[in-house]
């Protein structure tokens, strides 16, 4: 197996480019999938603050690193959501991989700071883990990227999670997350603009990368994932590419090109006010991390249970 572009001995396969690689050839090859999804859907500018939310996983770590070497001023923000010992060993991944590339991380922690942790604030509001934890962390990514004066949010979603996102409101023609789903989010109502400059890999691509690039991430996935609806379509999906190199990509990107737009007018932009209690953007009175706050701790807000 030879690289495609120096002929040397190939590290990795890519058949969805039908093409190998070497491991040097391979990173730029990354940068340069990255350096296209930034132009093409116009993510970032080169004077932008960029913030990248940052897990201690592959594709967050990859993501920062990636940014940081096409020449992006770019900090990381960690957030501590309470998840025992899984919460614990992805902050230290993330706090490494800062350091020894001299970057600023900033950090958040919910138990510490807002007084619940994601499996206590999922039982108090009845709500699966997952989504009290992603809740909460668009509550908070959304906060510092808007209170730190930073231009774009940065999340490290790769092509496997775009399809299988898609795939789940596909299934469900779920028209209004149809409408949210574009690798790009302009600053609306007081939310920062969100982007996902890792649309064009995948989650293998990732893998990969962080092991040239010697990123030491947390392979772990988190304890509380498991029956979430997500890994069930990434497998479907990953069948499919098996049988059909190139599938996945397709299905994201023709969704993208021929019929996203048709669903972006379902999106509901009615007017937003602001949270009586945090400040942050709002429908209601009160924003919905702050009702989930209040039902897991209940205390904080005079008593009630
Ligand atoms: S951290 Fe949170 Fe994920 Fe764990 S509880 Fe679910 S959403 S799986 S990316
Ligand atoms: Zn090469
Ligand atoms: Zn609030």
């Amino acid at each position: 197996m030879k690289c495609v572009v120096c002929r040397g001995a190939a590290v990795i396969d890519v058949r969805r480019h039908n093409a190998n690689f070497c491991g040097e050839h391979f990173v730029r090859h990354c940068g340069e999938q990255v350096r296209r999804a930034v132009e093409d859907f116009d993510m970032l500018q080169p004077e932008d603050r960029v913030l990248v939310a940052v897990s201690g996983g592959k594709d967050s770590l990859a993501v920062w690193d990636l940014l940081v070497e096409l020449g992006y001023q770019a900090d990381g923000l960690y957030i501590g959501l309470g998840i025992g010992e899984y919460s614990e060993t992805s902050g230290g991944h993330a706090r490494r991989f800062a350091e020894s590339r001299g970057l600023t991380l900033l950090e958040v922690d919910l138990p510490g700071e807002y007084g619940f942790d994601v499996p206590t604030g999922a039982k108090a509001a009845r709500r699966v883990p997952c989504s009290a934890c992603g809740l909460s962390k668009r509550h908070l990514f959304d906060k510092a990227a808007v209170d730190g004066g930073y231009d774009v949010l940065v999340t490290g979603h790769n092509l496997d999670d775009e399809a299988a996102v898609l795939f789940g409101n596909t299934l469900r023609w779920d028209t209004d997350y149809l409408g949210r789903q574009y690798p790009v989010l302009p600053a609306r109502n007081g939310f920062p603009k969100k982007v996902k400059p890792l649309v064009r890999l995948s989650e293998r691509d990732m893998a990969a990368y962080c092991l040239i690039r010697g990123i030491d991430y947390l392979v772990d996935e988190c304890p509380m994932a498991a029956g979430n609806r997500h890994l069930i379509y990434k497998d479907l999906l990953n069948d499919l590419e098996v049988r059909s190199p190139g599938a996945k990509a397709d299905f994201y990107f023709s969704y993208l090109r021929n019929a996203a737009d048709r669903f972006r007018e379902d999106r509901d932009e009615s007017v937003v006010g602001e949270c009586s209690r945090c400040g942050s953007p709002s429908q209601g009175e009160v924003c919905a991390f702050c009702r989930l706050q209040e039902r897991a701790v209940p205390v904080t807000f005079g008593g009630r249970t």
